[in-house]
């Protein structure tokens, strides 16, 4: 087979593929046997480092992806649910038992406007602020030859799940209306964040840094200095083995464990560190609690800070999904932000009584674990809810027990998946 060159390549030969009746897993496979990750779990995927960066030879830092388009690798509907700037995981591509990270290729995107594309050549980090004592600008060279880690860590969204405040509380969430793939696994190498702040010198009355990104949406999140410092907050410039991918935040960005989505600042141009708390809307009216369950705190948030994501747990199956009776394996994934999976236990009666399934290595705090399921599926069967527990004792709650908020963030109880058994 051909080596893909682009992108656009990679759309030509999967449609030439599919005309030619290849399973997607086969057209995987023959895309990836030129060489495999060298990095652990990381699964063949659609190579997305391969567009073509243009607009830098006109001089300039950044140019917007070509013919008006949002994103930069192909997120065609067989890969994703299209949600305009953002592009959804399908679960049900998620099945295969042999490998743990998701694809590059089939990572959520959520993105407040189009993916900027950042020349690394001219592009400068800038370490600034009220409390440090040298404030850096690092090339591209100087980031990548700093120490670094690697490490397997989910990003997910605040608003993933989202779209269940309407389906079960019949009460909607304002945003994109995720079911739960705005969740991905990665393996992530950077530098760590507390690493540059102390060569930036960082001083003892640090509160808060404001991570800017290049995006013309002006997105910038401001993370408190206890968890910028961090051993696990880095400044990524890598994705499973390969450069940050453009609509991942190329040339860099911060992966900020456990925490809401929106920490992890992409396209990152500046961090600020200050001896003061630092607003932007995305910490005062986005990515806020509200409603008439959380309290007004007064000063500039409109509602109740947030910071931790919430457990879930994930059937990888369509939805809703068709199954053959008979006994099967049925798959999944459970995630906490605090801790490593216990257990993960499923309902096959909408969430009344519980049996085990069978948890699958790894399993890593705010990464999460497979799991699996010997299915006995009979007509009649509508839904399977998984259910996790970590190690620290925190359990996914009934839907009777979720809590509703305006901008439907943190949904944190059990989804029964829909599906239907027909021979
Ligand atoms: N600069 C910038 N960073 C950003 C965003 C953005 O729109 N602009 N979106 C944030 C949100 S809300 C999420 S959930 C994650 C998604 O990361 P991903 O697109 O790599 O999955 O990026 C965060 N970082
Ligand atoms: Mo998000």
């Amino acid at each position: 087979m051909q080596k893909p060159q682009s992108t656009q390549d990679v759309e030509a030969l999967w449609r030439k593929a599919e005309a030619h009746g290849l399973s997607r897993r086969r057209f995987l496979g023959l895309l990836s046997s030129g060489g495999t990750a060298a990095v652990l779990g990381v699964c063949a995927g659609i190579p997305v480092a391969a567009a073509e960066n243009t607009g830098s030879r006109a001089g300039g830092m950044m140019t917007n992806p070509a013919s008006g388009r949002l994103h930069v690798q192909p997120d065609t509907e067989p890969f994703f649910i299209p949600h305009g700037t953002n592009s959804e995981m399908r679960w049900g591509l998620q099945a295969r038992g042999d490998c743990f990270v998701m694809d590059t290729g089939q990572f959520f995107i959520r993105n407040h406007g189009a993916t900027p594309i950042i020349d690394h050549t001219q592009w400068r980090l800038r370490i600034e602020g009220s409390a440090v004592k040298k404030p850096l600008a690092l090339s591209y060279d100087d980031l990548t030859a700093l120490p670094s880690s690697t490490l397997t860590r989910f990003i997910e969204c605040a608003g993933n799940a989202r779209s269940f405040y309407a389906k079960f509380l019949d009460k909607p969430g304002q945003g994109t209306q995720w079911l739960l793939g705005g969740y991905g696994v990665a393996s992530w190498t950077g530098v760590p964040l507390a690493e540059i702040l102390d060569r930036a010198g960082v001083t003892g009355s640090a509160v808060s840094i404001m991570a800017s990104g290049l995006d013309t949406s002006g997105f910038k999140k401001a993370t408190p200095i206890d968890k910028a410092m961090a051993e696990d907050t880095l400044v990524v410039y890598g994705m499973n083995g390969a450069p940050l991918p453009y609509d991942h935040g190329f040339p860099a960005r911060l992966l900020v464990p456990g925490w809401l989505g929106s920490f992890n600042v992409k396209w990152l141009g500046s961090l600020e560190v200050a001896d003061e708390p630092l607003w932007s809307k995305w910490n005062t009216s986005s990515y806020v609690l509200i409603g008439p369950d959380y309290e007004d705190p007064g000063g500039p948030p409109e509602g109740e800070l947030i910071y931790w994501q919430t457990m879930k747990s994930a059937v990888a199956l369509p939805w809703p999904a068709v199954l053959k009776p008979g006994q099967q394996r049925v798959r999944g994934y459970a995630w906490s932000p605090h801790a490593r999976i216990a257990k993960v236990e499923i309902s096959l009666d909408g969430g009344n009584g519980y049996q085990p399934a069978e948890l699958i290595e790894p399993n890593i705090a705010a990464a999460g674990a497979r799991w699996a399921f010997t299915l006995d599926a009979q007509p009649g069967l509508k839904s399977i809810t998984p259910r996790a527990t970590d190690e620290k004792g925190n359990r996914q709650w009934p839907i009777s027990e979720q809590v509703w908020n305006k901008k439907g963030y943190i949904w944190g109880a059990v989804v029964p998946h829909p599906v239907d058994v027909a021979p």
